[in-house]
């Protein structure tokens, strides 16, 4: 196998892909990250009864076809690396087999759970252990949820892997624990660095379902026999990387030396600044912002931003009606619409849940005394802009928490693709936005594996791969009193 060809799975909430990074050095010497798409497919929650799941298998599948395809193309990556959304896992049984379908984080076991763990344990004790903001999704909840409902799994479950650590797991036999996604399930303390085995304990949570975590950049092992055989494929190697998609987009964002701020921009928006390791202060807690661990030893300080998920459930809502549009189409629209008509506070828990997202945004105008969005265009411009507005007051909650100001705004992932929500976002925030790479996770992704085998000496030299490899857009800001109107508005509705 060629050692400096690799291989990324970046699972996504709405769709998954495989990528191959292969690593050039042109004729002046200079190295760049030549990646190639070769596989994508569909992801969707999936209603069984009145719980929401994952096809795990489903996605597995997908993945062993990426995998086959990445050799029958004569890639012949000698390692890969497998990157998801956040929070959510697996169970094993005695006999190593999974138990059941693991729970999509939309699940509506954890309603009204948050304001139950609070009353046990205590918000502050709660943040302080874990540094995170109380999402009801998180995987405290989930497992707590399980509890609560005497779930017979939780009794046989010998091991809980998260969700890419799964599926690692699935193509390699191999168990094991990254922590990044460790640091997304509430139950791991930053400040120890330790599984909290006091607060599962405390909860009814088995604690000796954790494995000890290891840190991205780590290589798990081969594929296993069976796989190799079932896809006629030699030994390739499982790396840990950044395996929370976030932490692998945030490692591919292409900055330089400075801090910097970064919005991941994708079925969440996730907005904040990278950190040497946790801020756990009180004004963090208030202000409603996570620590999650990434790549290279760094700890991002983040809000996380309900996002295109609010577009993405409109659209499928008119997808389902027969009226089909593309979202790049829905960006044109929203851009002739009227501008600042309504305007809604996209981290209002009624937009989390799935399904109703129209008549939603619709009670959310009415209850603020706003007219109601008419059309695709106007829902759309609605929702556009009312990001745009979150994101300014997340970027100076940031700068409030580290007293720091930063140039202008890093926006990565598959929502930059909306260059009407990259240009209200420069507008809005009146600063430079610096838009790319779209497959931030993917790239990220592959960037961990090239630390892993040593193609890269550490995070820096990965990013100026990224810099050198990748177009990066530039987006000045208009700065006219409209946009600060309208944030008076915005801030006017209250929230953290
Ligand atoms: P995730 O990985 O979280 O599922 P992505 O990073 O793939 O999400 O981003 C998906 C979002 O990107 C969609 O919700 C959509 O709003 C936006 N998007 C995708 N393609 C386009 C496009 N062609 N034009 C505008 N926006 C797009
Ligand atoms: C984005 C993301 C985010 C999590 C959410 C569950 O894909 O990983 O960081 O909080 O999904």
């Amino acid at each position: 196998a060629n050692q400096t060809t690799v291989l990324a799975f970046d699972l996504g909430a709405s769709s998954g892909r495989a990528l191959v990074g292969r690593l050039q050095t042109g004729e002046s010497g200079v190295r760049t990250l030549e990646v190639t798409e070769i596989h994508r497919f569909p992801n969707h929650a999936i209603q069984v009864g009145n719980h929401l799941h994952w096809d795990i298998l489903r996605l597995l599948h997908e993945m062993k076809k990426g995998i086959r395809t990445a050799f029958q193309l004569g890639y012949g990556p000698a390692t890969f690396g497998i990157d998801t959304w956040g929070v959510d896992f697996g169970l094993l049984d005695a006999n190593g087999e999974l138990i059941g379908n693991p729970y999509h984080y939309r699940d509506p076991q954890t309603e009204g759970l948050i304001e139950e763990v609070n009353a046990l344990v205590g918000k502050e004790k709660l943040f302080r252990e874990s540094g995170l903001q109380l999402m009801p999704f998180n995987t405290i909840y989930q497992l707590y949820a399980m509890r609560k409902a005497a779930s017979p799994k939780l009794d046989i479950a010998r091991t809980l892997l998260l969700t890419p650590d799964l599926l690692a797991y699935l193509l390699t036999g191999i168990r094991s624990c990254e922590f990044s996604m460790a640091t997304t399930t509430a139950l791991y303390d930053p400040g120890k660095q330790a599984w909290n085995k006091a607060l599962m304990e405390r909860l009814g949570i088995p604690s000796d379902l954790f494995l000890e975590p290891v840190h991205p950049g780590t290589i798990v092992g081969p594929l296993s026999a069976e796989v190799m055989a079932e896809l006629g494929v030699p030994a390739m190697q499982a790396v840990a990387v950044g395996t929370h998609d976030t932490e692998s987009a945030v490692a591919a964002v292409p900055a330089g030396d400075e801090p910097f701020a970064f919005l991941v921009c994708g079925t969440w928006s996730l907005l904040g600044t990278e950190m040497a390791g946790p801020l756990l202060t009180d004004e963090t807690l208030a202000l409603d912002f996570s620590n999650e661990g990434g790549v290279g030893g760094t700890y991002q300080l983040l809000k996380n931003i309900m996002g295109l998920w609010i577009l993405q459930e409109c659209k499928r809502e008119w997808d389902e009606q027969g009226r089909e549009i593309g979202f790049g189409e829905l960006a044109a629209m929203a851009e002739k619409a009227e501008p600042f008509r309504s305007l809604i506070h996209p981290d209002d828990p009624r937009f989390f849940g799935h399904g109703g997202m129209v008549d939603k945004i619709r009670a959310f105008c009415v209850e603020t005394g706003q007219p109601v969005p008419r059309d695709e265009a106007e829902f759309a411009r609605c929702i556009i802009e009312s990001l745009a507005l979150r994101y300014r007051q997340a970027l100076e909650q940031a700068e409030r928490l580290t007293g720091r100001v930063y140039a202008g705004l890093h926006m990565v992932g598959g929502g930059i693709q909306n260059t009407l929500l990259c240009r209200f976002t420069a507008n809005a925030i009146g600063k430079s936005v610096w838009a790319g790479p779209v497959e931030a996770s993917a790239i990220g992704n592959l960037l961990a594996q090239l630390l892993a085998t040593g193609e890269c000496r550490d995070l820096r030299e990965a990013r100026a791969l990224v810099a050198a490899s990748f177009p990066i857009d530039f987006y000045e800001p208009v700065v006219d009193a409209s946009w600060e109107n309208a944030y008076e508005k915005f801030v006017g509705f209250g929230r953290t």
